[in-house]
C-alpha cells in the first residue's frame, strides 16, 4: 500500500489525521508504534528521528510527512475527497488554520502537559505548570463556549481540518477538565463531532486501549456532558 501511517490508537495527535483519513474513506497501511518498546521505537526513529506520531510515509511519491496538521493538508492536496479540509479563500484558509493551530497550542498541549505529568517519577512532577496548564484550558474553553453559538463546526457549515484539530482536543481535554456542566455550547460541538462517522469511528478503535490512559478518570465515550467533574 502506498501510504503508511505511523501512529498508536490512543494518541489524541495520531486521532486527528485519522479523522482525516476516515472522512474520505482514504486507504492506507497503519503501523502501530510502540514508544515503550525499543525495536518499535529505532524503527520509528529511523523513519522521523523527532519520534512524534503520526507519522506519514508516502511510498509512491518518497515523502514522509510529519506533523499532523500537514499531514491533513498534504492529502487534502494528493489525496482530496469529498471533505475539503481547506476552505479555496484566503480567508476562510487562514481563519481554519488559525483554529487548528488554537486546538493545538492551547488545548492539546496543556491536556498533554496534566497527563503526561502522572507518568514524571517520583519527586519530578510539575504541580505548578499542571495548575497553569489547568488554568489554560478554561481559557481556552471560555474563548470557544461563545464562538460555537450558532455554528455546527468550527468554519461554519463545512468540516474542516479545524474540526479534525478540535475533535480529540476536546475529546481528551474533557477528559481531564470536564467542560460538560457548565460550557454547553461546547459540550454540544463535541458531541457532535463524536458522532461524525470519522471520529467515531477512532474513538471505537481508540476504546480497548483507554484502559493504558494515566489517570483515574479514563476516556469515555459517553455524552460530554455526562463527564464526571473534578
Ligand atoms: N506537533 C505534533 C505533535 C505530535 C505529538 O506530540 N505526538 C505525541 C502523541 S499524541 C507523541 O508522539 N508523543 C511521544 C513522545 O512525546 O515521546 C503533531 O501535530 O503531529
Amino acid at each position: 500500500m502506498s501510504l503508511k501511517l505511523y501512529l498508536h490508537p490512543l494518541a489524541s495527535f495520531c486521532h486527528k489525521a485519522l479523522v482525516a483519513f476516515y472522512e474520505n474513506g482514504i486507504p492506507f497501511e497503519p503501523v502501530v508504534v510502540d514508544l515503550a518498546d525499543e525495536t518499535s521505537r529505532a524503527a520509528f526513529r529511523a523513519v522521523w528521528p523527532m519520534a512524534k506520531m503520526p507519522v506519514l510515509r508516502d511510498e509512491a511519491r518518497g515523502r514522509t510527512v510529519a506533523e499532523s496538521t500537514i499531514i491533513i493538508e498534504y492529502l487534502d492536496v494528493y489525496y482530496p475527497g469529498t471533505t475539503r479540509f481547506l476552505p479555496a479563500h484566503p480567508d476562510g484558509a487562514w481563519q481554519t488554520r488559525m483554529w487548528d493551530r488554537f486546538h493545538d497550542h492551547y488545548l492539546q498541549e496543556p491536556m498533554q502537559k496534566i497527563v503526561t505529568d502522572r507518568l514524571r517519577p517520583a519527586g519530578k512532577h510539575d504541580a505548578f505548570g499542571v495548575e497553569q496548564a489547568k488554568a489554560q484550558l478554561q481559557q481556552a474553553y471560555a474563548v470557544l463556549e461563545p464562538e460555537m453559538a450558532a455554528k455546527t463546526w468550527m468554519m461554519g457549515d463545512a468540516f474542516t481540518l479545524a474540526d479534525c484539530a478540535a475533535a480529540p482536543a476536546l475529546f481528551y481535554a474533557n477528559t481531564v477538565v470536564p467542560f460538560g456542566p457548565t460550557h454547553r455550547n461546547l459540550a454540544a460541538y463535541l458531541a457532535r463531532l463524536m458522532a461524525r462517522p470519522s471520529f467515531a469511528r477512532v474513538l471505537e478503535e481508540a476504546e480497548p486501549y483507554f484502559g493504558l490512559f494515566p489517570m483515574e478518570q479514563k476516556p469515555q465515550i459517553a455524552a460530554p456532558g455526562a463527564m464526571a467533574s473534578t
